[in-house]
């Protein structure tokens, strides 16, 4: 293919209530999407991209006003200048962009709105271009920091009526042993797990080891991203099953900590990982050492959430994700929405990622435009 144009749109989507972690609170998702159209043999086909960045650098490095610079200066003038040599395709799209350090959400998304438009023009859905043949993936849901637990508890009970298969807490110093407690005697068979952000150090290790009275499925990277080592450690002093999600930058990252100890399963986020095709090198990877994976998420519209769910049927994929329906983040979303029908979402079929905004939904959420000529 051979890219002609691309729009790179800020959006500005209300959530339906605030979402808490230890690093932030929420009122509203700013996302970047990309739109991006390419010549496929004489045809014009587009491609969506989604970027999982937040606005601020809060939850890694990355933040959207820098992922929309290092886009426009730097990603997309080298695939312009890639394309004069050979016609572009999604899978060597990581290849060109290699010489630019880090920045793998904005590449991430650049190689998704690729992806999208290479799949579209061949009729090809990426469920099927990654092999999977299940129909639909258990969905979880990722509740943030309330201010009160019988607020929690009645959050918790909503989205048990919802149906969702899996609770994840998020939690920080002040808010762990006593929220986590109250679910579970409230709920003593839910699946349950927790997410910490990095809140931690090893001095809590003890502290962090009081959790291990709640049969919990998991705790999320409790420790500094960079602190591949002391999870490792932390991961002796606790029986709770260590995940990480924040340390796993890449591939090599996630061969890394298999390889310490310090992840006995690891959340697999597209974007924080430069894209899918490296998401799925981490499922392969993950799979030939016994190490279970799950799908993480960013708040995502339809379209990076219909990416998601293909993702997550592949068959390394053996917990449930944070895959939730639309409507647990957005009353509205920009794509037709995904729902949950006992626990589940489908995997979508459609050729391409599989779900496109909807114009109007899409330019009544726009706050910002950039376009780019190739
Ligand atoms: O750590 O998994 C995380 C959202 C923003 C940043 C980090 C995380 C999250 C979530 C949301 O937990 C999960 C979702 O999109 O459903
Ligand atoms: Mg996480």
């Amino acid at each position: 293919m051979r890219i002609t144009h691309v729009a790179l749109r800020t959006l500005d989507l209300p959530l339906v209530a605030p979402f808490t972690t230890s690093f932030s609170t929420q009122t509203h998702r700013r996302v970047l999407v990309i739109e991006l159209h390419a010549d496929v043999d004489g045809v014009e086909v587009v491609g969506w991209g989604e970027c999982g960045a937040l606005s601020e650098p809060v939850y890694s490095e990355e933040y959207l006003a820098g992922v929309i610079d290092v886009t426009t200066t730097y990603l997309l003038p080298m695939l312009v200048d890639a394309q004069r040599r050979a016609p572009l395709t999604a899978e060597t799209v990581a290849h060109h962009l290699g010489r630019i350090v880090g920045h793998r959400m904005a590449k991430a998304a650049v190689e998704m709105a690729v992806l999208d438009a290479q799949l579209r023009a061949s009729g090809v859905s990426f469920a099927s271009y990654l092999g999977v043949t299940r129909d639909r993936v258990p969905s979880g849901v990722s509740i943030g920091i309330q201010d009160s637990i019988p607020e929690l508890l009645d959050v918790v009970q909503g989205y048990l009526d919802d149906g969702y298969v899996r609770l994840k807490l998020k939690i920080k110093p002040g808010w762990d042993l006593e929220p986590v407690r109250a679910v579970r005697e409230a709920h003593p068979d839910v699946p349950l797990q927790v997410d910490a952000n990095a809140a931690y150090t090893l001095v809590d290790a003890t502290h962090l080891a009081k959790l291990d009275a709640y049969d919990l499925l998991l705790i999320e990277q409790p420790l500094a991203e960079d602190d591949l080592r002391q999870h490792a450690e932390l991961a002796t002093h606790m029986r709770t099953p260590l995940c990480l999600d924040e340390s796993v930058v890449s591939a090599t990252a996630a061969a890394d900590a298999i390889a310490l100890g310090a992840a006995q399963i690891i959340n697999i986020k597209p974007s924080r990982v430069g894209g899918y095709l490296e998401a799925r090198r981490i499922h392969d990877i993950a799979s030939a050492h016994g190490i279970a994976v799950w799908c993480g998420g960013m708040l995502e519209t339809g379209i990076g959430r219909a990416a998601n769910a293909a993702l997550a049927g592949m068959p390394g994929f053996t917990l449930p994700g944070d895959i939730s329906a639309s409507d647990r983040f957005y009353a509205e979303d920009i794509t037709e929405p995904f729902v949950i029908e006992d626990g589940h979402l489908a995997i979508p079929r459609e050729p391409g990622l599989a779900r496109v905004p909807h114009a109007g939904r899409l330019e009544a959420a726009t706050v910002d435009l950039v376009r780019l000529d190739a």
